[in-house]
């Protein structure tokens, strides 16, 4: 296949003729083609993902489709994404070495990209249902979100390279577009792709009837689509981590844009405490140890974010914002402004977070943690519990100043009958 190839959806039966010369493909699946084996397991909302296998090694074939997987042609989506998803695992790959899948080949025409396969690890958010745990989670996703929202503003970059980066990804139309009618703006109203647990009637009224949580949450989207302090994720929630018991990767940045620091923390705190409330419906035994462990990756996850911040602010801070030459080499601490450089984006999370909690059962696209819970009457009273504290999250976002604050909050809210 060449780049000038006409775009087209690989399937298992295609893949090995189509890529079979690819040197990508062929130093670590073997010359033989035929003797390749493939298997489709994509179960994301939006692309095709292939294993392919050789005698000793596979690796992943992901490829976008024209259309949104989840719902069908009926909504088209720009390849081009691929090309993002691209860029974006590039720079993650420079500013947090070792948490992304290696690149090994990208096909802009074909919209695809073929990197590692991560074994025997799966998607963390399956781990969080079965009641799995995994060392290190809060240590490596506060690095992670750390080190990408430093490395990638102009706290470290130079002016003009940042610039032109934000150049690049404002190319990106469609995928943020997404998340600016999914996550920010559905949840709100009764938008035509919304669909929830009829049993929450009364808790999604008293959200939707509420002008200043829709107030807040528009200030929340107006700093997503305007304010490019530096690339996130995007889409940074637990089925976009995969894990062993002890190794963990980030994958799928193809909603990567320059936005505020606080969104990719925001995101995946609401994905956690969502892993949180639904726990009861998956375990009997050991439910409140798991559910304390949960909050405790919560708890890292905050806090590593900070301390990793700080070490980066004192030991890379070579971009134009906040620079030495006005503080350090005036004899000036700067501690202070990168404490409230982090208090801002703590609030900006917890912000994010609600509105994150609100989406995914309210909007298009819900997680598993709630609706692997078969009996709508068994998943209603946890829905409830996280829609309630997404609710006070965004109404109170200024009092919930720390972990500690945020943790007692979601302890407070599981004990609460709200159907
Ligand atoms: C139509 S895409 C729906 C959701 O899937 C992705 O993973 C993002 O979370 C997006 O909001
Ligand atoms: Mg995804």
């Amino acid at each position: 296949m060449t780049q000038s190839d006409a775009y087209k959806p690989l399937t298992p039966e295609t893949l090995p003729a189509r890529l079979g010369k690819l040197p990508a493909m062929t130093t670590r699946l073997g010359e033989d083609f035929t003797a390749w084996t493939v298997k489709e397991v994509g179960d994301g909302n939006l692309n095709l993902v292939f294993i392919v296998a050789g005698a000793k090694d596979s690796v992943i074939v992901k490829q976008a489709l024209p259309y949104v997987r989840l719902v069908g042609d009926s909504w088209p989506l720009p390849l081009y994404r691929a090309f993002y998803e691209h860029c974006a695992l590039t720079r993650q790959a420079q500013r947090a070495p070792g948490t992304v899948p290696e690149i090994y080949h990208f096909d802009e025409a074909q919209a695809l990209i073929v990197m590692q396969f991560l074994s025997p690890h799966i998607i963390l958010r399956n781990k969080l249902i079965r009641g799995e745990k995994v060392t290190g989670a809060g240590e490596f996703i506060g690095k992670f979100c750390a080190r990408t929202a430093f490395r990638g503003s102009e706290l470290s970059m130079q002016s003009a390279a940042k610039k032109a980066d934000v150049g690049v990804f404002s190319g990106n139309v469609d995928i943020p577009a997404i998340t600016e009618s999914l996550v920010f703006t559905d949840p709100y109203y009764d938008a035509e792709m919304n669909n929830h647990n009829a049993l929450l009637d009364p808790v999604v009224e008293s959200i939707r009837s509420n002008i200043e949580l829709k107030r807040r949450v528009q200030k929340m989207l107006m700093k997503f689509a305007s304010n490019t302090e530096t690339m996130v994720h995007g889409d940074l929630h637990s089925g976009s981590i995969m894990a062993t018991d002890n190794e963990l990767y980030v994958i799928d940045p193809e909603f990567a844009q320059y936005g505020p620091m606080g969104f990719d923390l925001g995101m995946v705190t609401a994905n956690f405490l969502m892993a949180y409330f639904s726990q009861p419906a998956h375990r009997g035994n050991e439910l409140d140890e798991y559910q304390g462990w949960i909050l405790d990756v919560i708890a890292k996850t905050l806090h590593t974010y900070r301390a990793e911040f700080t070490r980066l602010w004192q030991e890379e801070r070579t971009g134009m914002l906040y620079p030495t030459a006005l503080f350090e080499s005036q004899g000036h601490d700067s501690s202070k402004a990168c404490e409230q450089l982090l208090a801002d984006t703590h609030t900006d999370a917890m912000a994010f977070c609600g509105i994150e909690m609100h989406r995914r059962c309210l909007s298009l696209a819900h997680n598993a943690d709630f609706e692997d819970i078969e009996n709508p009457v068994k998943r209603a009273p946890l829905e409830a519990r996280n829609l309630q504290m997404g609710m006070q999250l965004i109404l109170d976002t200024e009092s919930v100043s720390d972990e500690h604050a945020l943790i007692a909050m979601a302890k407070d809210y599981n004990q609460r009958s709200f159907v």
